[in-house]
């Protein structure tokens, strides 16, 4: 099971749309509709979606050349790339439906340009814990980032062990339409977090595990966690040695 993290636009054909073309189907030609008249009726409901989807696209591309830019400029300054990776995704449009129906928001277009936020999401990886934190403050800098919520589960992790900063933030994007403020979700991680959170995020998938099986996983889970952040508390100590030894080297 993957988290949709990559290149990859999703098809968003068959969820959103789908009821409202049958419906409005049924309600224009309760009989049969020809192939002609149904593309006809796709085309137009469907096209609101498709760009909206295409707003969020442009957003997290946005917020990906920014990252970019920073990584760049760092390079030259430091002779060092603070990112290791940036992904980025769109939400599925299932897990659309299914988080706008668990928090019991109206499942159409405004509501969820309104009241989801990680529709857009940015995946930052980094070797460094303290590379997160300038890079976050770099990109927060910016004057046209507008940040919505932080969420530093770096040094308050979730009960799952699951370690990250989130900036939930609004970025504007430069339309045909004119100017639009698009909501996305940056998730900021080392390398060692990201493991652990992508092979978390497999097994919480498999479904064959008596409760007893699921308690011990999660026990494990837990202690991987910790010796995850141990790791990079060590690669970070290490970095700073080697970095401090250079630059008193320099001096001599
Ligand atoms: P996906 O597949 O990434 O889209 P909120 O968004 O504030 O209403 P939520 O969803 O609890 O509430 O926000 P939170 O906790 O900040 O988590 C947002 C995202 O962080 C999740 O998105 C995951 O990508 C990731 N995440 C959070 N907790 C965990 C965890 O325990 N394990 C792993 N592997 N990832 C986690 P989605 O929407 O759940 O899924």
């Amino acid at each position: 099971m993957d988290d949709g993290f990559s290149e990859s636009r999703d098809s968003i054909e068959t969820s959103i749309a789908t009821r409202t073309i049958a419906q409005e189907m049924q309600a224009m030609f309760p009989s049969r509709v020809s192939f002609d008249e149904f593309l006809n009726i796709a085309d137009t409901q469907l096209e609101p979606v498709r760009k909206l989807f295409a707003d969020y696209q442009c957003a997290a591309m946005e917020i990906e050349t920014k990252f970019r830019v920073l990584n760049e400029r760092f390079s030259v300054k430091y002779d060092a790339n603070p990112i290791e990776s940036i992904k980025t995704r769109i939400k599925s449009p299932e897990s659309i439906l299914r988080k706008l129906n668990s928090k019991g928001y109206p499942i159409t277009l405004t509501s969820m340009r309104e009241n989801l936020y990680d529709i857009a999401g940015i995946r930052v990886v980094c070797s460094f814990v303290k590379d997160i934190y300038m890079l976050a403050e770099k990109f927060l800098e910016q004057d046209d980032i507008v940040l919505v919520e932080r969420k530093d589960y770096i040094k308050n992790p979730k009960p799952s062990g699951y370690r990250s900063l989130h900036l939930i933030v609004q970025v504007p994007i430069f339309t045909e339409e004119g100017k639009k403020m698009m909501y996305a979700e940056v998730q900021l991680r080392t390398i060692a977090m990201d493991f652990w959170a992508s092979v978390e995020h497999k097994l919480r998938y498999k479904k064959n595990l008596t409760l007893e099986q699921q308690k011990e996983l999660e026990g494990d889970l837990i202690s991987c966690a910790a010796i995850s952040a141990d790791l990079d508390t060590r690669m970070q100590n290490v970095y700073d040695y080697l970095k401090e030894s250079t630059e008193a080297e320099g001096k001599v």
